[in-house]
């Protein structure tokens, strides 16, 4: 079993165009999302760290791509969320060639974390996010966020309800009930970015 020791995750740098990713070793685990989604918090809580993925109530805000360091080896890539509902069209397309081509291009790349609030899952995006990955053949973990919001029964009736529409897929994507708020999934999400790290490394 790996030693990773989330807890001690550094922010590295931004990058503001997929055109500045450097050929680099090591290997990459990307976050991705809709604006509030709770990608934020979710980055926080994995590195048991208040500020490190700061959080904005602003939507959108976050337009650079943030990597952060968990070892030499190892980084958490935090992609721009996708916020704007009336956004103009061309900025969504902008957006989406923007995660593609570095679902495609980066090496490094062996997992994706894909954060929905368990309120409102599998919109127009999150889809076009899950068939792009699956295109690439980069495995997703998929997390209901903020499943706090739900009494137990009606998470498990979310979950099911997702877990069909995507059961096809299911040797590539696995589905978690995911809270930062009471700390539910944390382990789950650990151990599955373990799993990739000592997959690939
Ligand atoms: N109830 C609840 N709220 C959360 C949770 N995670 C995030 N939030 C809230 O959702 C909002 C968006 O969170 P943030 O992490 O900034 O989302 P991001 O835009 O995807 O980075 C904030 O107001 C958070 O306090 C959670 O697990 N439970
Ligand atoms: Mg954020």
């Amino acid at each position: 079993m790996s030693i990773l020791n989330y807890n001690k995750t550094f922010f590295l740098k931004s990058i503001a165009k997929i055109s500045d990713i450097k050929i680099e070793h090591g290997i990459e685990i990307a976050f991705v999302g809709y604006s509030n989604s709770g990608k934020s918090s979710a980055i926080n809580s994995l590195t048991n760290q208040k500020k490190l993925a700061r959080f904005s109530k602003t939507p959108g805000r976050t337009q650079l791509i943030n990597f952060f360091q968990v070892t030499s080896d190892f980084r958490i890539v935090d992609l721009p969320g996708y916020g704007y509902a009336q956004a103009p069209l061309l900025i969504k397309i902008n957006w989406q060639n923007m995660i593609y081509s570095y679902l495609k291009t980066s090496r490094s790349l062996k997992g994706l974390v894909l954060l929905m609030d368990i309120r409102h899952p599998l919109k127009n995006l999150d889809q076009d996010i899950i068939n792009m990955a699956l295109i690439c053949k980069i495995p997703i973990l998929l997390l209901l966020t903020k499943c706090d919001k739900f009494t137990i029964n009606n998470q498990n009736i979310q979950f099911r309800k997702v877990h069909k529409k995507l059961e096809t897929f299911s040797n590539q994507l696995h589905i978690q009930l995911f809270s930062s708020l009471k700390k539910i999934g944390i382990e789950k999400l650990k151990s599955k970015l373990n799993c990739w790290y000592e997959k690939y490394r």
